[in-house]
C-alpha cells in the first residue's frame, strides 16, 4: 500500500501519490488492466468455492471455523442471491445457472421470523430482481414478488414509512424507530419490481416513505439519524452521511437515474445542498463530512465511518467531479494510512473509535464511478493498491475473513456477502476493459445489484 503520514494535504498528497503510483503501480495496471480483472475473478472463485463447500445454500461463510452463518435461524441463501449478478459479470456461467436453480428450487421465504425490512430489500430483493432481469427466470420474479408482499406490511404505520422489521410468516411488525437508511433505501428495488410486474403497489409505498422522510428535512436540508414511524418525530437529530443515514442521500439521485421522474432528482438536489453546506468541511487539508445537528448545524463530532466512503461515488455520478475526488482521495489516504481503513475513527486527531475492516466495499465503489465517469487511470490505481491489501491481510485458504482490528490485522470469522456482490465486483469492473454490461444502462444500487438494461425481459 502507499503509505501516506505527514502532511495531510490535498495537494501534497496527490503530489505523493503521483509519484508512488507511478514508481509501484503503474507499470502492473496499465499494461494489464485485463490481467488485474482476471485476478479479480481468480479472488472471487476462491470466496465462491469456499463458500460452496463449507456453507452452500447458508447466508454467509464463516471462513476460519469453515461453516456457516444463517442471519435467521434458517438458511436463506443469501450468499447465493447477492451473488447472482457478479457471477454473470463475470462470465461464470455454469455457477450462475447453478445459483439460480439453487434459488428457483429451494428458496422459501415463509419462515417464522422477524427481518430487518432494509436488509431483505437490498440484498434479497435486489438480488432476485437482478438476478431475474439477467436469467428472465419467472421463478426469480415471483420470489421477489413474493418477499416483497411479505415485506408491505412495514408500511402500515400512521406515517406511511416502515417499521424496521417484519415477521415473514405473520406479518408481525417490530420498531416503530426507524432509521433513515432503512426508510429511504427501498425505491429503486420496490420501484423496480413495479415496473416489471405492472403493479403500482410496491412503488407508491417506496415512494410515499421516501416523500414524507424528505418532508421531515429540517429548514437546513439535513436529515437526522433516526425517526419514529408513528408519530413522525425525529428521535436523533444528528445528520451526516455515514451509517444510518447513508443510502437515504443516495436513493433519491439513483431513483432519478432509474425512473426519470423530476421530483427524485429535485430531493437529490436539497440533500446534497444540505450536507455540502453544513457537513462538508476543509480540514487539515483534506476534505471531510462532519456530524452536525440537523436543525441548527452545530458541530457533534469530527468522525469518518467507512461507509460514508460511498459519498464520493453518489457525487461522481451527480456530477461534481472536483469534490468526488477530493472525498475518495481523503479516503483512500485514510485506507492507505492503516492498510485497510478502520471501520470508524476522529478525524481530528485519528483516533481509532472502531477498529474493524469487514472487507468493505464503499471505496472502491466510488473509485469504479469516479474512473467511469473520467477515465482517469489514478482511480483504477487506487483500487489496485486496495485489492492487493484484501488480498495480504484478509484471503484465507477458505476464502476471504474481514479484519476485527486493522492495528494487529486479527481476522474475524465472517465473509459478509456484499463482498461478493460489491467489493469483488467493482474491482473486477473497474479493470475490466471487455465488460460484459453496458454502465450508461445501468444502475447500481446500494449493495451493487443492476437495475435495467441487461435484459431479456
Ligand atoms: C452494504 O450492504 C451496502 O452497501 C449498504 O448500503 C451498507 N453497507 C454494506 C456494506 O458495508
Amino acid at each position: 500500500m502507499v503509505e501516506v503520514y505527514g502532511p495531510l494535504d490535498y495537494e501534497k498528497l496527490k503530489e505523493v501519490l503521483a509519484e508512488k503510483l507511478e514508481e509501484e503501480i503503474k507499470p502492473d495496471v496499465r499494461r494489464k488492466s485485463e490481467a488485474v480483472a482476471e485476478a479479480v475473478k481468480k479472488e472471487f472463485i476462491h470466496a465462491w468455492n469456499a463458500y460452496k463447500t463449507y456453507a452452500w445454500g447458508h447466508d454467509e461463510l464463516k471462513p476460519l471455523s469453515k461453516t456457516y452463518h444463517d442471519w435467521y435461524g434458517v438458511p436463506l441463501g443469501l450468499s447465493i442471491v447477492d451473488s447472482l449478478d457478479t457471477l454473470y459479470i463475470m462470465g461464470l456461467d455454469d455457477e450462475f445457472e447453478n445459483a439460480v436453480a439453487w434459488v428457483e428450487n429451494n428458496l422459501n421465504f415463509n419462515v417464522d421470523a422477524s427481518v430487518s425490512v432494509f436488509e431483505m430489500n437490498i440484498r434479497w430483493l435486489g438480488g432476485l430482481i437482478s438476478g431475474y432481469l439477467i436469467s428472465g427466470s419467472k421463478k426469480l420474479l415471483d420470489l421477489a414478488v413474493d418477499l416483497a408482499n411479505r415485506l408491505l406490511p412495514a408500511f402500515n404505520s400512521a406515517t406511511g414509512m416502515p417499521y424496521n422489521s417484519v415477521n415473514l410468516k405473520t406479518g408481525a411488525v417490530r420498531g416503530n424507530v426507524n432509521n433513515s437508511a432503512d426508510i429511504g433505501t427501498l425505491m429503486l428495488e420496490f420501484g423496480m419490481l413495479s415496473k416489471l410486474t405492472g403493479d403500482n403497489t410496491y412503488y407508491t409505498k417506496a415512494r410515499n416513505a421516501m416523500e414524507t422522510l424528505f418532508n421531515k428535512r429540517s429548514s437546513l436540508d439535513l436529515i437526522g439519524e433516526s425517526i419514529n414511524v408513528d408519530t413522525g418525530s425525529w428521535v436523533s437529530t444528528v445528520s451526516h452521511i455515514e451509517g444510518l443515514i447513508d443510502s437515504a442521500l443516495e436513493y433519491p439521485y439513483k431513483s432519478w437515474m432509474l425512473f426519470r421522474e423530476r421530483h427524485f432528482s429535485f430531493k437529490s438536489f436539497f440533500y446534497l445542498k444540505g450536507i455540502t453546506k453544513y457537513c462538508q468541511e476543509n480540514y487539515n487539508g483534506m476534505i471531510y463530512y462532519k456530524r452536525v445537528n440537523k436543525d441548527d448545524g452545530s458541530l457533534v463530532q469530527r468522525a469518518i465511518d467507512v461507509h460514508s466512503n460511498f459519498y464520493a461515488g453518489l457525487l461522481a455520478l451527480a456530477g461534481r467531479i472536483p469534490d468526488a475526488d477530493m472525498f475518495a482521495t481523503t479516503c483512500y489516504m485514510l485506507w492507505g494510512k492503516y492498510g485497510l481503513m478502520p471501520r470508524y475513527l476522529d478525524y481530528s486527531n485519528f483516533t481509532i473509535l472502531d477498529a474493524k475492516n469487514y472487507l468493505y466495499p464503499e471505496l472502491v465503489e466510488s473509485l469504479f464511478h469516479l474512473w467511469n465517469v473520467t477515465g482517469d487511470d489514478v482511480y483504477r490505481m487506487m483500487a489496485y493498491t486496495i485489492f492487493r491489501n484484501f488480498v495480504r491481510y484478509c484471503r484465507v485458504d477458505s476464502g476471504y475473513a474481514g479484519i476485527n482490528d486493522v492495528r494487529t490485522m486479527q481476522k474475524a470469522d465472517i465473509m459478509n456477502s456484499y463482498f461478493l456482490a460489491e467489493t469483488l465486483k467493482y474491482l473486477y469492473l473497474i479493470f475490466s476493459d471487455t465488460p460484459r454490461v453496458d454502465y450508461d444502462d445501468l444502475v447500481f444500487t446500494t449493495e451493487g445489484h443492476i437495475m435495467r438494461g441487461v435484459v431479456p425481459v
